[in-house]
């Protein structure tokens, strides 16, 4: 019984010039440390990183919190602009203000760390002033120590191939999200890649799952990140600390819907 067994979380972060280039996340058996390991060694490897670091933690079995993923529901959008419009919307539907949601937008859009680069973490935004909660605007609040048991991996894969999502983005913000919609004060996330090739992002929220968006910035826009809604008014200890310290570990899938264009 996987539950029962030591798990490991396993984390890369690959650099150069002190810039992140790449990075990696899961909770494993003791017996697939290596092979993690290893998987995610490669991936580092096509950044042509200069430093890379892959950190192992026995994680505390006692603590640990098992969930499901969000459903995934496929928006159709025609360009960047209805793409960010509609993250607003889904947002407002999920209890953010207009302001906050807009806020976060703009931040990730602009830059959301101090010197206009991109944050290493997500930003904390209060749902209803939209100010920012993260005791540091440059690293953010990063999640770590989540996973996926193998078996509920391989269902997920099958189940997002199944409607031509093929790239290891989609499950792994997919995995990402179920922790931090789990964690508490949480209300929603909106997010966007990094990745100057990868358009693609979310909004998820407890009431309304995983809001896929094809569109949210403009092909080789370097600029993408995080914010992580919490309710207004909420002392955001509590969330960071569940974010980077609790061990989760998801063992269910959730449903895949399309929205007709
Ligand atoms: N914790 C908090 N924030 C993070 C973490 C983390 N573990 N990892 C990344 N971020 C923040 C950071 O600001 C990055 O710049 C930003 O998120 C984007 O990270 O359904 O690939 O790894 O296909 O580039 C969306 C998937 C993909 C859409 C998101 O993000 C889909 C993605 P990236
Ligand atoms: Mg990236």
């Amino acid at each position: 019984m996987v539950i029962n067994s030591t798990l490991f979380s396993v984390r890369m972060h690959a650099s150069r010039d002190q810039r992140h280039l790449s990075g990696a996340e899961d909770l494993v058996l003791g017996t697939e440390v290596g092979s993690a390991a290893q998987t995610m060694l490669r991936r580092a490897w096509t950044h042509l990183p200069q430093s890379v670091s892959v950190t192992i933690d026995q994680v505390d079995a006692a603590a640990l919190v098992t969930g499901r993923l969000s459903d995934l529901t496929l928006a159709s959008v025609v360009d960047v602009a209805a793409g960010r419009q509609r993250a607003l919307s889904e947002l407002q539907k999920s209890g953010v203000s207009l302001l906050a949601a807009n806020r976060a937008l703009v931040a990730i859009a602009a830059g959301a760390a101090p010197d206009g680069g991109v944050m290493r973490g997500a930003m904390l935004v209060d749902a209803g002033s939209g100010e920012r909660l993260e005791p540091d605007q440059s690293r953010g609040v990063r999640v770590t120590r989540f996973g996926v048991t193998s078996a509920t991996k391989v269902d997920c894969e099958r189940l997002l191939a199944a409607h031509a999502l093929t790239h290891h983005r989609t499950r792994e913000a997919l995995v990402l999200s179920a922790k931090v919609l789990a964690a508490p004060a949480v209300i929603a996330e909106l997010c966007w890649s990094d990745d100057p090739d990868y358009t693609a992002g979310y909004v998820a929220s407890k009431s309304g799952g995983y809001l896929r968006i094809p569109q949210l910035k403009n092909m080789g826009d370097s600029r993408g990140g995080r914010a992580f809604f919490l309710a207004a008014g909420s002392d955001p200890a509590s969330a960071i600390h569940f974010l980077e310290q609790t061990p989760f570990l998801v063992t269910t899938i959730g449903a895949v819907h399309r929205e007709e264009p």
